[in-house]
């Protein structure tokens, strides 16, 4: 009985554990265009080689930008998105916040506050819904250009249905 058991929590952490990558940006990759993301505009949301990133790179955005991005997520279930943001320079009343759209409404999931530390990567974990096509976006509340957001390491998981 006992190794019946043994296998069976065995068998039940295998299967919540096992997930597949569905979209992973840490923005290291070489080039500066940002593949995959529709931005604002392009003055407004660039890679950042410079401070508060992990890795090379992170994609800084200023004043009042926004980026998005949409993933196939027809074939997956389980899915838990997770990245990190940080900012700078944020007065009150101004933030970070990230998106996601799965049926034409966008929900706000996470929000980075003028008050958190300045420079610091936070990490975030969301547990998205099922859905067709995921939209992701991350918007900056800022009200002038020295108004600055960071983000990195943007990842999707998820198991096959
Ligand atoms: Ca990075
Ligand atoms: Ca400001």
């Amino acid at each position: 009985m006992k190794k019946i058991i043994t296998m069976m929590i065995l068998m039940a952490v295998g299967v919540a554990s096992y997930s597949l990558v569905l979209f992973d940006d840490d923005f290291d990759q070489s080039g500066t265009n940002l593949a995959g993301w529709k931005r604002s505009a392009t003055t407004k949301v660039v890679k950042n080689t410079g401070s508060y990133k992990n890795g090379l790179a992170s994609m800084k955005l200023s004043y009042n930008g926004s980026v998005e991005t949409y993933i196939n997520t027809s074939m997956f279930k389980d899915m838990v998105l997770t990245f990190k943001m940080a900012k700078t320079s944020l007065e009150t009343g101004e933030k970070v916040v990230c998106q996601y759209n799965t049926n034409g409404t966008w929900v706000t999931a996470k929000t980075l506050l003028n008050t958190a530390t300045n420079g610091t990567l936070y990490s975030y974990t969301v547990n998205i819904p099922l859905c067709s096509i995921l939209k992701i976006r991350f918007v900056l509340n800022g009200n002038a250009t020295a108004d600055y957001a960071y983000i990195d390491n943007v990842k999707l998981v998820g198991n096959r249905k």
